[in-house]
Protein backbone atom coordinates (compact mmCIF):
# COMPACT_ATOMS: atom_id res chain seq x y z
CA UNK A 1 0.00 0.00 0.00
CA UNK A 2 1.18 3.45 -0.82
CA UNK A 3 0.50 6.39 1.30
CA UNK A 4 1.31 10.02 0.90
CA UNK A 5 3.51 11.06 3.63
CA UNK A 6 4.04 14.90 3.19
CA UNK A 7 1.10 15.91 0.59
CA UNK A 8 2.09 18.29 -1.63
CA UNK A 9 0.38 21.41 -1.51
CA UNK A 10 -1.81 22.59 -4.67
CA UNK A 11 1.01 24.98 -5.91
CA UNK A 12 3.65 22.10 -5.86
CA UNK A 13 3.72 20.02 -8.63
CA UNK A 14 5.20 16.45 -8.59
CA UNK A 15 8.16 15.65 -11.07
CA UNK A 16 8.02 11.72 -12.13
CA UNK A 17 9.59 8.84 -12.71
CA UNK A 18 9.37 8.71 -16.60
CA UNK A 19 8.06 5.37 -16.57
CA UNK A 20 5.35 6.22 -14.44
CA UNK A 21 3.89 9.03 -16.98
CA UNK A 22 0.59 8.06 -18.62
CA UNK A 23 0.40 8.43 -22.90
CA UNK A 24 -0.86 11.50 -22.11
CA UNK A 25 1.59 12.99 -19.79
CA UNK A 26 3.95 11.52 -22.23
CA UNK A 27 2.30 13.46 -25.00
CA UNK A 28 1.75 16.63 -22.89
CA UNK A 29 5.66 16.97 -22.34
CA UNK A 30 6.41 15.76 -25.72
CA UNK A 31 4.10 19.14 -27.53
CA UNK A 32 5.16 21.52 -24.62
CA UNK A 33 9.11 20.92 -25.65
CA UNK A 34 8.49 21.21 -29.35
CA UNK A 35 6.10 24.38 -29.14
CA UNK A 36 9.24 25.77 -27.48
CA UNK A 37 10.87 25.42 -30.38
CA UNK A 38 8.28 27.47 -32.02
CA UNK A 39 7.99 30.46 -29.95
CA UNK A 40 10.45 33.56 -30.17
CA UNK A 41 12.75 33.96 -27.58
CA UNK A 42 14.53 37.48 -26.65
CA UNK A 43 17.69 37.11 -28.32
CA UNK A 44 19.16 38.90 -31.52
CA UNK A 45 19.82 36.25 -33.63
CA UNK A 46 15.88 35.28 -33.57
CA UNK A 47 16.16 31.73 -32.66
CA UNK A 48 13.69 30.08 -30.74
CA UNK A 49 13.01 30.33 -26.61
CA UNK A 50 14.26 26.67 -26.98
CA UNK A 51 17.60 27.48 -28.30
CA UNK A 52 18.35 30.27 -26.42
CA UNK A 53 18.04 27.95 -23.41
CA UNK A 54 20.38 26.04 -25.14
CA UNK A 55 22.91 28.50 -25.46
CA UNK A 56 23.04 29.12 -21.88
CA UNK A 57 24.05 25.86 -21.42
CA UNK A 58 26.88 26.26 -24.18
CA UNK A 59 27.39 30.31 -22.56
CA UNK A 60 28.40 28.80 -19.26
CA UNK A 61 30.57 26.41 -20.57
CA UNK A 62 32.84 28.58 -22.42
CA UNK A 63 34.27 30.18 -18.85
CA UNK A 64 36.74 27.81 -19.23
CA UNK A 65 38.66 25.87 -21.96
CA UNK A 66 39.71 22.83 -19.60
CA UNK A 67 36.35 21.06 -20.44
CA UNK A 68 35.59 17.52 -18.86
CA UNK A 69 38.40 17.79 -16.10
CA UNK A 70 40.84 18.56 -18.92
CA UNK A 71 40.37 15.94 -20.81
CA UNK A 72 39.30 18.06 -23.94
CA UNK A 73 40.62 22.12 -24.55
CA UNK A 74 37.95 23.60 -25.91
CA UNK A 75 38.98 25.70 -29.07
CA UNK A 76 38.09 29.28 -28.41
CA UNK A 77 39.11 32.50 -30.19
CA UNK A 78 37.65 34.77 -27.89
CA UNK A 79 37.85 34.07 -24.06
CA UNK A 80 35.56 35.01 -21.89
CA UNK A 81 35.86 38.34 -19.10
CA UNK A 82 34.64 39.10 -16.02
CA UNK A 83 35.29 37.19 -12.22
CA UNK A 84 33.86 33.88 -13.64
CA UNK A 85 36.54 33.42 -15.87
CA UNK A 86 38.80 30.08 -15.11
CA UNK A 87 35.84 27.40 -14.54
CA UNK A 88 32.88 26.04 -16.02
CA UNK A 89 29.80 27.58 -14.70
CA UNK A 90 28.00 25.19 -14.66
CA UNK A 91 30.45 22.02 -13.88
CA UNK A 92 32.97 20.54 -12.66
CA UNK A 93 32.73 22.71 -9.27
CA UNK A 94 29.58 23.06 -6.00
CA UNK A 95 27.71 25.36 -8.31
CA UNK A 96 26.94 22.03 -10.40
CA UNK A 97 23.71 21.05 -8.98
CA UNK A 98 22.44 25.26 -8.04
CA UNK A 99 22.94 25.65 -11.56
CA UNK A 100 21.01 23.18 -12.83
CA UNK A 101 18.41 22.97 -10.57
CA UNK A 102 17.92 26.91 -11.88
CA UNK A 103 18.27 26.00 -15.05
CA UNK A 104 15.93 23.13 -15.29
CA UNK A 105 13.46 25.43 -13.29
CA UNK A 106 13.14 28.04 -15.68
CA UNK A 107 12.79 25.46 -18.93
CA UNK A 108 9.92 23.73 -16.09
CA UNK A 109 8.57 27.23 -16.45
CA UNK A 110 8.64 27.79 -19.92
CA UNK A 111 6.72 24.23 -20.64
CA UNK A 112 4.45 25.30 -18.09
CA UNK A 113 3.51 28.51 -19.77
CA UNK A 114 2.58 26.26 -22.85
CA UNK A 115 0.91 23.55 -20.16
CA UNK A 116 0.31 24.43 -16.96
CA UNK A 117 0.20 20.69 -15.48
CA UNK A 118 3.83 19.73 -17.37
CA UNK A 119 6.84 18.77 -15.36
CA UNK A 120 10.14 17.18 -16.24
CA UNK A 121 10.46 13.69 -15.39
CA UNK A 122 13.18 12.09 -14.39
CA UNK A 123 15.20 9.27 -15.95
CA UNK A 124 16.30 7.27 -12.93
CA UNK A 125 19.74 5.55 -14.92
CA UNK A 126 19.22 2.22 -12.69
CA UNK A 127 15.92 1.67 -13.56
CA UNK A 128 15.92 -1.03 -16.19
CA UNK A 129 12.73 0.08 -17.85
CA UNK A 130 13.86 3.43 -18.10
CA UNK A 131 15.33 3.06 -21.74
CA UNK A 132 12.66 1.53 -23.39
CA UNK A 133 10.36 4.52 -22.33
CA UNK A 134 12.44 6.94 -23.13
CA UNK A 135 13.64 6.07 -26.46
CA UNK A 136 10.57 5.23 -28.29
CA UNK A 137 9.85 6.77 -31.81
CA UNK A 138 6.24 8.41 -30.09
CA UNK A 139 8.11 9.50 -27.01
CA UNK A 140 11.89 11.17 -27.27
CA UNK A 141 12.36 9.41 -30.48
CA UNK A 142 15.35 6.39 -31.12
CA UNK A 143 18.98 5.85 -31.33
CA UNK A 144 20.10 7.60 -34.52
CA UNK A 145 20.64 5.23 -37.46
CA UNK A 146 23.36 5.07 -41.03
CA UNK A 147 26.46 5.11 -39.01
CA UNK A 148 28.84 2.35 -37.51
CA UNK A 149 32.20 3.89 -35.70
CA UNK A 150 34.89 1.44 -35.30
CA UNK A 151 37.54 3.34 -32.79
CA UNK A 152 40.49 0.78 -32.97
CA UNK A 153 43.72 1.14 -30.09
CA UNK A 154 46.67 0.76 -31.28
CA UNK A 155 49.27 -2.03 -29.98
CA UNK A 156 46.55 -4.26 -30.22
CA UNK A 157 44.19 -2.39 -27.76
CA UNK A 158 40.50 -2.42 -27.49
CA UNK A 159 37.75 -2.10 -30.72
CA UNK A 160 34.79 -0.19 -29.94
CA UNK A 161 31.88 -0.30 -32.01
CA UNK A 162 29.13 2.35 -31.72
CA UNK A 163 26.25 2.67 -33.70
CA UNK A 164 23.84 5.07 -34.29
CA UNK A 165 24.01 8.50 -36.12
CA UNK A 166 21.33 11.14 -36.95
CA UNK A 167 17.93 11.10 -35.42
CA UNK A 168 15.91 10.63 -38.59
CA UNK A 169 12.21 9.45 -37.48
CA UNK A 170 10.20 10.20 -34.64
CA UNK A 171 9.40 13.51 -32.90
CA UNK A 172 12.95 14.75 -32.56
CA UNK A 173 13.65 14.14 -36.19
CA UNK A 174 14.22 16.72 -38.70
CA UNK A 175 11.37 15.92 -40.40
CA UNK A 176 8.95 16.21 -38.20
CA UNK A 177 10.08 19.79 -37.02
CA UNK A 178 13.49 19.31 -34.55
CA UNK A 179 16.29 21.72 -36.19
CA UNK A 180 19.47 22.59 -34.15
CA UNK A 181 20.69 25.41 -34.73
CA UNK A 182 24.68 24.73 -35.64
CA UNK A 183 26.17 27.70 -33.94
CA UNK A 184 24.59 25.57 -30.89
CA UNK A 185 25.33 22.21 -31.99
CA UNK A 186 29.68 21.98 -31.69
CA UNK A 187 31.61 19.14 -31.36
CA UNK A 188 33.45 19.64 -28.51
CA UNK A 189 36.96 19.09 -29.51
CA UNK A 190 37.09 20.58 -32.71
CA UNK A 191 34.48 23.41 -32.61
CA UNK A 192 32.93 21.98 -35.56
CA UNK A 193 29.12 22.18 -35.76
CA UNK A 194 27.62 19.10 -35.87
CA UNK A 195 24.64 20.45 -38.11
CA UNK A 196 20.87 20.83 -37.60
CA UNK A 197 19.98 16.93 -36.77
CA UNK A 198 19.96 15.85 -33.51
CA UNK A 199 22.78 12.52 -33.16
CA UNK A 200 22.64 9.73 -30.58
CA UNK A 201 24.59 6.95 -30.72
CA UNK A 202 22.84 4.92 -27.96
CA UNK A 203 24.80 2.12 -26.21
CA UNK A 204 24.08 -1.16 -27.03
CA UNK A 205 21.48 -3.50 -25.13
CA UNK A 206 24.10 -5.98 -25.19
CA UNK A 207 26.45 -3.90 -23.67
CA UNK A 208 28.35 -4.78 -20.92
CA UNK A 209 27.94 -4.16 -17.64
CA UNK A 210 29.77 -0.11 -16.89
CA UNK A 211 29.06 -0.06 -20.53
CA UNK A 212 25.53 -0.17 -20.50
CA UNK A 213 21.89 0.62 -18.59
CA UNK A 214 20.82 0.26 -16.51
CA UNK A 215 23.96 1.93 -14.22
CA UNK A 216 24.62 0.03 -11.20
CA UNK A 217 21.76 0.52 -8.54
CA UNK A 218 23.74 0.09 -5.55
CA UNK A 219 25.94 2.76 -6.66
CA UNK A 220 23.46 5.11 -7.22
CA UNK A 221 22.22 4.67 -3.64
CA UNK A 222 25.40 5.09 -2.36
CA UNK A 223 25.15 8.71 -3.81
CA UNK A 224 22.83 9.80 -1.88
CA UNK A 225 24.58 8.59 1.36
CA UNK A 226 27.43 10.99 0.90
CA UNK A 227 28.74 12.30 3.93
CA UNK A 228 29.04 15.90 3.12
CA UNK A 229 28.66 18.08 -0.26
CA UNK A 230 31.40 18.08 -2.12
CA UNK A 231 31.76 14.12 -2.08
CA UNK A 232 27.95 14.10 -3.31
CA UNK A 233 28.39 16.66 -6.01
CA UNK A 234 31.70 15.05 -7.55
CA UNK A 235 29.49 10.90 -7.03
CA UNK A 236 26.77 12.14 -8.83
CA UNK A 237 28.62 14.39 -11.72
CA UNK A 238 30.83 11.73 -12.28
CA UNK A 239 34.00 12.64 -10.98
CA UNK A 240 34.32 9.85 -8.50
CA UNK A 241 32.77 7.05 -7.56
CA UNK A 242 32.55 5.38 -4.04
CA UNK A 243 32.70 2.07 -4.03
CA UNK A 244 31.20 -0.62 -1.47
CA UNK A 245 33.90 -0.73 1.01
CA UNK A 246 34.08 2.85 0.70
CA UNK A 247 37.21 3.66 -1.11
CA UNK A 248 36.67 6.35 -3.60
CA UNK A 249 37.78 5.87 -7.83
CA UNK A 250 38.50 8.65 -10.34
CA UNK A 251 36.44 8.45 -13.32
CA UNK A 252 38.78 9.61 -16.35
CA UNK A 253 38.46 8.35 -19.25
CA UNK A 254 35.49 6.07 -18.12
CA UNK A 255 32.91 8.23 -16.79
CA UNK A 256 30.35 7.40 -13.78
CA UNK A 257 26.88 8.34 -13.05
CA UNK A 258 25.80 11.52 -15.05
CA UNK A 259 28.99 11.99 -16.99
CA UNK A 260 28.35 7.93 -18.12
CA UNK A 261 24.90 9.19 -18.97
CA UNK A 262 25.59 11.82 -21.21
CA UNK A 263 28.47 9.23 -22.70
CA UNK A 264 26.28 6.13 -23.63
CA UNK A 265 23.35 8.51 -25.04
CA UNK A 266 25.89 10.65 -27.13
CA UNK A 267 28.66 8.43 -27.66
CA UNK A 268 32.15 9.29 -26.88
CA UNK A 269 35.29 6.94 -26.17
CA UNK A 270 38.93 8.09 -25.11
CA UNK A 271 40.77 9.26 -27.89
CA UNK A 272 43.34 6.04 -29.42
CA UNK A 273 45.82 8.79 -30.47
CA UNK A 274 48.21 10.07 -28.26
CA UNK A 275 49.26 12.65 -30.00
CA UNK A 276 45.89 15.05 -29.51
CA UNK A 277 46.41 15.99 -26.04
CA UNK A 278 44.34 18.42 -26.79
CA UNK A 279 41.35 16.09 -26.75
CA UNK A 280 41.69 12.76 -24.41
CA UNK A 281 38.22 11.90 -25.37
CA UNK A 282 36.20 12.15 -29.00
CA UNK A 283 32.25 13.23 -28.53
CA UNK A 284 30.08 12.04 -31.60
CA UNK A 285 26.71 12.56 -30.85
CA UNK A 286 24.66 15.69 -29.64
CA UNK A 287 24.58 14.68 -25.64
CA UNK A 288 27.48 13.85 -24.97
CA UNK A 289 29.06 16.98 -26.99
CA UNK A 290 28.11 18.66 -23.53
CA UNK A 291 28.03 22.88 -24.40
CA UNK A 292 25.44 21.31 -27.20
CA UNK A 293 23.67 18.71 -24.62
CA UNK A 294 20.26 20.25 -24.31
CA UNK A 295 19.47 19.80 -27.75
CA UNK A 296 18.81 16.52 -27.30
CA UNK A 297 15.56 16.30 -24.73
CA UNK A 298 16.83 13.31 -22.77
CA UNK A 299 19.07 16.24 -20.98
CA UNK A 300 16.34 17.24 -18.69
CA UNK A 301 15.52 14.03 -17.47
CA UNK A 302 18.95 13.20 -17.18
CA UNK A 303 19.30 16.11 -14.96
CA UNK A 304 15.99 15.81 -13.52
CA UNK A 305 17.32 12.72 -11.95
CA UNK A 306 20.85 14.57 -10.63
CA UNK A 307 18.52 17.23 -8.95
CA UNK A 308 16.16 14.83 -7.55
CA UNK A 309 19.39 12.67 -5.84
CA UNK A 310 19.96 16.18 -4.44
CA UNK A 311 17.04 16.73 -3.00
CA UNK A 312 16.71 13.32 -1.46
CA UNK A 313 20.67 14.04 -0.35
CA UNK A 314 19.19 17.18 0.89
CA UNK A 315 15.85 16.08 2.81
CA UNK A 316 18.00 13.14 4.64
CA UNK A 317 19.09 15.85 7.20
CA UNK A 318 21.21 18.38 4.99
CA UNK A 319 18.74 20.97 4.40
CA UNK A 320 20.72 23.97 5.85
CA UNK A 321 23.38 26.34 3.89
CA UNK A 322 26.08 25.01 6.11
CA UNK A 323 27.58 22.12 3.35
CA UNK A 324 28.22 24.43 0.69
CA UNK A 325 31.50 26.68 0.15
CA UNK A 326 31.96 30.10 1.87
CA UNK A 327 33.36 33.01 -0.59
CA UNK A 328 36.60 32.58 -2.01
CA UNK A 329 36.87 28.79 -1.31
CA UNK A 330 36.05 27.63 -4.93
CA UNK A 331 36.16 29.61 -8.20
CA UNK A 332 33.86 32.25 -8.41
CA UNK A 333 29.98 31.44 -9.22
CA UNK A 334 30.33 28.27 -7.34
CA UNK A 335 30.46 29.47 -3.29
CA UNK A 336 27.25 29.93 -1.45
CA UNK A 337 26.89 33.49 -2.21
CA UNK A 338 28.61 34.04 -5.55
CA UNK A 339 26.56 35.24 -8.59
CA UNK A 340 25.83 32.25 -11.18
CA UNK A 341 26.56 33.67 -14.93
CA UNK A 342 23.73 34.44 -16.70
CA UNK A 343 22.36 35.40 -13.51
CA UNK A 344 24.54 37.54 -12.48
CA UNK A 345 23.76 41.10 -13.45
CA UNK A 346 26.08 41.46 -16.55
CA UNK A 347 29.05 40.69 -14.11
CA UNK A 348 30.74 38.17 -16.80
CA UNK A 349 31.17 38.00 -20.72
CA UNK A 350 31.16 34.28 -21.91
CA UNK A 351 33.83 33.54 -24.79
CA UNK A 352 33.15 32.02 -28.37
CA UNK A 353 32.97 28.15 -29.01
CA UNK A 354 36.03 28.43 -31.66
CA UNK A 355 35.01 31.16 -34.06
CA UNK A 356 31.13 31.11 -32.83
CA UNK A 357 30.06 34.01 -30.93
CA UNK A 358 27.30 32.69 -28.19
CA UNK A 359 26.19 36.26 -26.89
CA UNK A 360 23.81 36.94 -29.82
CA UNK A 361 21.91 33.60 -29.19
CA UNK A 362 21.25 34.61 -25.40
CA UNK A 363 18.20 35.51 -24.36
CA UNK A 364 17.63 38.97 -22.54
CA UNK A 365 18.93 38.76 -18.52
CA UNK A 366 17.16 41.51 -16.64
CA UNK A 367 19.82 43.24 -14.18
CA UNK A 368 18.13 42.54 -11.20
CA UNK A 369 17.87 39.04 -12.33
CA UNK A 370 20.63 37.58 -9.74
CA UNK A 371 20.62 33.84 -8.88
CA UNK A 372 23.09 32.44 -6.20
CA UNK A 373 23.73 28.86 -4.95
CA UNK A 374 22.12 29.63 -1.37
CA UNK A 375 18.84 31.11 -3.49
CA UNK A 376 18.30 27.31 -4.90
CA UNK A 377 18.85 25.22 -2.19
CA UNK A 378 14.74 24.46 -1.37
CA UNK A 379 13.74 22.79 -4.26
CA UNK A 380 9.78 23.78 -2.74
CA UNK A 381 10.26 27.09 -3.43
CA UNK A 382 10.69 26.67 -6.64
CA UNK A 383 7.05 24.66 -6.40
CA UNK A 384 8.05 21.56 -7.13
CA UNK A 385 8.97 18.10 -5.89
CA UNK A 386 9.50 14.87 -6.74
CA UNK A 387 7.61 11.61 -6.11
CA UNK A 388 10.35 9.64 -4.51
CA UNK A 389 10.34 12.08 -1.85
CA UNK A 390 6.12 12.20 -1.45
CA UNK A 391 5.64 8.94 -1.29
CA UNK A 392 6.66 5.90 0.90
CA UNK A 393 5.66 2.45 1.28
CA UNK A 394 5.52 2.13 4.95
CU1 LIG B 1 24.48 16.89 -17.82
Amino acid sequence: MTMLKAPATDTTLVRKNVVELTAQEKSDFVHAIKTLKTLPGTNSKNVSLYDELVAIHSGAMTFDKMQLGGLVILPQDTPSTGPATGADAAHEHGGFLPWHREYLSRFEKALQSVNPKVTVPYWDWADPRSVDVIFDANFLGTNGTGSTLIIEFPDGGATIRLDGGPVVSGNFSEANGWTIVPDLHSNIGTAETLGTTLIRYLASPNAPAGFGFPLDKAETDRIVQSPDYATFRRFVEGEITINADGTQTECLNIPCNHNLVHSLVGGSVPNPNPNETNRRILSFGTISNTPASPNDPVFWLLHANADRLWAEWQKNGRKGSEFYAVPGTERYGHNLNDKMWPWDGGDSIPGSIGSTDIRPYLPVVSPDDIVRPIDTLDWRSYGYTYDTLVKRVP
